[in-house]
């Protein structure tokens, strides 16, 4: 099984992260998306990391895809428990499409400053603010998001806050 993956890309981290509290061992390919050889797009069509590629050749994108996959492969470290599976998927639902946001506004912010649409940015501010302000209220007091236990929604969420105080200090 091969990861194609960006070190910053907070989807691939996600992924990255389910394989080791799984105990999965996979190679993982660094890859700079903008490169004429990249080898992403002969794997998967729309050119995204993170892409698993198994050992049959068969691609699997995007990154729920993947964690949906990883997490049926082995019953070590259960992360989408079968009774809660609507709610973890929903949390990562969630912190993805906060990641969605910020990168629309990274992206926005590289091009040339006279060119920067601020309504756009300021859209996606709003998703980013208002997304955490429900991850808060959900969370409250809980150690946890989902059932008092580390599941993949603690992981999403983890990844997106870390890409968030990366990108957007
Ligand atoms: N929904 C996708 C998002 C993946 C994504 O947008 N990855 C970015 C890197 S952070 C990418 O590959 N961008 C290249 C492009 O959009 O062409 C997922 O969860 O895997």
């Amino acid at each position: 099984m091969k990861l194609f993956m960006t070190p910053n890309s907070p989807y691939a981290r996600k992924v990255r992260v389910v394989l080791a509290e799984k105990r999965i061992d996979c190679e993982h390919e660094q890859v700079v998306l903008s490169a004429p050889d990249c080898p992403v797009p002969a794997f998967n069509p729309l050119g995204k990391v993170p892409t698993l590629v198994l050992d049959d050749g068969t691609a699997l994108y995007d990154s729920p895809v993947i964690t949906d996959y990883l997490d049926k492969k082995t019953p070590v470290t259960r992360l989408i428990p079968q009774g809660d599976r609507v709610e973890v998927k929903r949390w990562e639902a969630l912190a993805d499409g906060i990641c969605d946001a910020a990168v629309a506004i990274v992206m926005e912010l590289r091009r040339p400053e006279a060119a920067q649409d601020a309504t756009q940015i300021a859209r996606q501010r709003l998703k980013i603010e208002r997304g955490l302000q429900v991850l808060a209220t959900d969370l409250g007091d809980n150690k946890w998001c989902v059932a008092n236990a580390l599941s993949l929604a603690d992981i999403a969420v983890g990844c997106a806050l870390g890409y968030i105080s990366f990108r957007m200090p």
